[in-house]
């Protein structure tokens, strides 16, 4: 998008504003036809989109495909594979940096679309395989010439959500003589749970961090370190480094392997590189890492479909937009009908608010409309005994994106009373769809539910290692494409480094010596005092 246009700049914009005004209404009592739900069906890369139950229609899916085009959204996701400097603000110092996380994962054509990165991620990718065959084949051991059979993953934010919602995701196809824990908070008691249930002498640290600076990381690994000295264990010939090259971590006599990352791959679009698949390839195997990626690698080849309707990132992403910006929703929840994906939400609450929180454009100035949703979920059916009341009868409208799957993961099902646990699964997951769209009226009003609650579904067969790469895939291309739409940044995240500064300052203060304390008089001690923080 050019500077001067905002998104009420866009010629169709106000088109759009009066379609809102009446916008479809699901209550009606043809509104769900068989062949609505034919036509608003979208499936690539093994994931269909079931969007019959939003509030849209012929003429507002062509207003959102103008919309599309009028921003220029596949043009600008076709030069950020390519490697265009898209994480910048014109006119202000900023990060000034390629957005290239796809190429990661464009590893299975002899031509990826952007050589530099994709060629570099295959050379980080063969060592990873080389280190994976000498922990399975027997070469690399520890002192004793025992296996590694456990790994903890040290890392927060980017370097713990995503790779830890991931290894959740698919720990069904875990080695199960692999196990993995994960420490991000920098709360002591987050690595003394971890520390009391592993035998360290076998266990390998991957010590997970971009810039090799961040305290909570630091603290962790340095406390670990503690505890295999306290044992005898030489740390060095137990910990892996993920980091960028030149961080104060990219020092490979202090680790057993260094990986690295690029300066390109922002942290919370940082899965599919070293930060997530060494952990993963550690838990799951090389070949299972790979059907991961290529998961991942044909939902970004899907994402450059310029027509909306077949395009399940953009569609994704433009119905997140209808209902935000003209229907005026303020949160979305995303409602996984998969225990496996009990963490998916936690990592897409990062991805999506630390890429689409902002408030001003991409130039600078403010923006005069709603940017990134709220966004929150949790597993169903756990949800419907939980939250489910707002989401049905609620004064807040709440546009639901459900998450489902034909086949369990582990295929050990029962039919009990007739149906099977799977069954009365995705019959819980349909149904909620269908109450939220299309309510039902009652002549008493506590028991009415007034319907035209948006809603999607997003139905693959099973959760394999490809249908999540697809799934992450999709996700971060919804992100980036609304992030366009809006003309801000998504790659930045400046909004976390004030709490950052205080954090050191009241940390330097809690240090200094207890004669200093009588005559400070800023907030941050007032505040301490306060708090009856002891003070050294
Ligand atoms: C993500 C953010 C942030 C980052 C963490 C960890 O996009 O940049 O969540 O991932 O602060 O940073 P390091 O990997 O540098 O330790």
């Amino acid at each position: 998008m050019d500077k001067w246009q905002a998104l009420t700049d866009v010629p169709v914009y106000q088109p759009l504003v009066r379609l809102a005004q009446q916008p479809f209404d699901l209550t009606g009592l043809e509104a769900l036809s068989p062949a609505r739900m034919r036509q608003y069906c979208c499936s690539v890369a093994g994931i269909d989109l079931l969007y019959a139950t939003q509030r849209v229609n012929d003429e507002v899916l062509a207003g959102l495909q103008e919309l599309a085009d009028q921003c220029k959204l596949i043009e600008q996701f076709r030069q950020m594979r390519r490697g265009a400097v898209m994480n910048r603000i014109h006119g202000f110092p900023s990060e000034e940096r390629q957005v290239l996380h796809t190429a990661c994962r464009d590893l299975f054509t002899e031509n990826p679309v952007e050589p530099i990165t994709s060629g570099q991620a295959r050379s980080e990718i063969a060592r990873l395989k080389a280190f994976l065959d000498e922990l399975d084949n027997g070469t690399l051991v520890n002192s004793q010439g025992h296996p590694f059979d456990t790994m903890i993953h040290v890392g927060i934010g980017g370097s713990d959500l995503g790779p830890r919602s991931v290894y959740e995701a698919l720990r069904a196809y875990g080695r199960p003589a692999r196990k993995v824990f994960f420490v991000s908070n920098v709360d002591p008691d987050d690595a003394a749970a971890v520390l009391r249930r592993v035998n360290l002498a076998t266990t390998l640290v991957n010590v997970v961090s971009k810039s090799g600076t961040t305290l909570e990381t630091l603290t962790n690994e340095a406390l670990i370190r503690r505890a295999y000295e306290a044992q005898g264990l030489d740390p060095d010939r137990h910990c892996l480094a993920v980091t960028g090259k030149g961080s104060p971590m990219d020092n490979p006599t202090r680790y057993l392997r260094s990986f690295y990352m690029f300066d390109s791959i922002g942290g919370r679009y940082s899965l599919t590189s070293m930060v997530g698949v060494v952990m993963l390839g550690f838990a799951l195997g090389y070949e299972l890492v790979l059907e991961f990626l290529e998961g991942a690698s044909l939902m970004d080849e899907a994402a450059e479909e310029p027509k909306l309707r077949q395009n399940l990132p953009l569609l994704l992403a433009m119905l997140g937009v209808w209902n935000h910006n003209f229907l005026g929703a303020s949160t979305v929840a995303v409602l996984s009908y998969s225990q496996a994906l009990h963490r998916f939400a936690a990592h897409l609450q990062q991805c999506d608010m630390e890429s689409n929180g902002k408030s001003v454009s991409r130039y600078g100035e403010s923006v005069h409309l709603m940017t990134g949703p709220i966004l929150w979920g949790e597993p169903g059916t756990n949800g419907q005994h939980a939250f489910y009341q707002l989401l049905h009868q609620g004064t807040e409208i709440v546009p639901v994106e459900f998450i489902g799957f034909r086949q369990s993961q582990y295929c050990e099902d029962l039919e009990i009373e007739g149906s099977s646990s799977q069954q009365k699964l995705v019959a819980n997951l349909l149904a909620q769809s269908l109450a939220m769209a299309r309510g039902q009226d009652n002549e008493n009003p506590n028991k009415r539910f007034t319907g035209n609650r948006p809603n999607l579904i997003l139905l693959a067969d099973r959760l394999t290692p490809k249908a999540m790469g697809a799934l992450l895939a999709l996700y971060e291309a919804k992100i980036v494409f609304q992030g366009f739409c809006w003309n801000i940044n998504s790659f930045d995240q400046e909004g976390v480094q004030l709490g950052k500064v205080l954090a050191s300052r009241v940390l330097a203060l809690m240090q200094k010596g207890g004669g200093d304390h009588g005559c400070d008089s800023s907030v941050e001690m007032a505040l301490l005092r306060t708090s009856k923080m002891k003070l050294e």
